[in-house]
């Protein structure tokens, strides 16, 4: 954990995508700041009890909290969401107007086993290799150990094409203090760890998926009217935004409309913005 609030200085973006291009995932330490843990944590608390809200099978943990529509709970959560140096990542990797696909807490007790290994964007029927549709980040709120169950990744697998991992294949523990995130292809193998530890592991998982691919979550109906409070950038994520030229409309009009009666879309340039990047990613086409 850092005492202040990490920045996002000028080389690093770069050095980020070269680790995850050639990982499939990058580490950002001491992301957050203890002050914004604490408030995290006691927003949550409420909903970390040892007996309820478990998961209802072996993928979501018989041993796990899984607490979901999270910003209608910890609305805190929201700087974990736009975190600075994440964000600047997800500007690169998938299309504007990008959404937020999933974003829940997890808190494995003591006692979980070993999750299946997956990868995020499994669910979405497109043959492997493939570029990413989704990209997870994964906050440690608990530091993250080998013993508690910290998140293992097997690296380079985010280029693999239709091969599994088998019972030999090594995975690697990615273990950090509480407060850094690690940020992940949704191609990439990976699976909570076991909790061997005598304490909890909480934490949580922001999924962000490209524009054009359904959500796991629908934020909009999940957040409810307290989607209003959040930044722009925000409410775009959780599908207040329009992907060009009319997917996500609400009867023909922009969806921020509907807790924003002053917006207008021709006003905000975001439109311009969104096909000015779509043509450089097109190489100007
Ligand atoms: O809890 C973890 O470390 C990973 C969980 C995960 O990958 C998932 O549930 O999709």
């Amino acid at each position: 954990m850092t005492a202040e609030r990490a920045g996002n200085p000028a080389g690093q973006l770069a050095d980020d995508l070269a680790r995850y291009e050639r990982d499939g995932f990058v580490v950002i330490p001491g992301a957050v700041t203890d002050a914004e843990l604490d408030t995290i944590r006691a927003e949550l608390e409420p909903h970390l009890d040892e007996s309820r809200l478990l998961g209802r099978n072996d993928f979501e943990g018989f041993r796990t909290n899984r607490v979901y529509a999270l910003l209608a709970k910890a609305p805190s959560v929201a700087t974990l969401v736009e975190h600075e140096r994440v964000v600047a990542m997800l500007d690169r990797l998938l299309m504007p107007n990008y959404l937020l696909s999933a974003n829940l807490a997890i808190n494995l007790w003591p006692g979980e086993t070993a999750q299946q290994l997956h990868f995020d964007d499994s669910f979405y029927p497109l043959p492997r290799p493939r570029p990413a549709i989704s990209v997870s980040a994964i906050w440690a709120i608990d530091d993250f150990t080998e013993e508690n169950g910290a998140t293992e990744v097997i690296a380079g697998s985010h280029r693999w094409g239709d091969e599994v991992p088998g019972p030999d294949t090594a995975t690697t523990p990615v273990v950090m203090t509480a407060g850094s995130v690690v940020v992940f292809s949704g191609t990439l193998w990976h699976r909570g760890g076991a909790n061997r530890s005598a304490r909890p592991r909480l934490a949580i998982t922001p999924q962000y998926c490209e524009p054009w691919a359904r959500q796991q979550e629908q934020h909009v109906l999940a957040t409810g009217d307290g989607a209003a409070a959040f930044s722009p950038r925000l409410q775009a994520m959780l599908g207040y935004s329009i992907h060009p030229p009319f997917m996500g409309h609400v009867n023909g009009l922009h969806p921020r409309r509907l807790i924003d009666d002053a917006y207008d879309p021709a006003a905000s340039g975001a439109g311009e913005a969104a096909t000015a990047r779509y043509a450089e990613m097109r190489g100007g086409r």
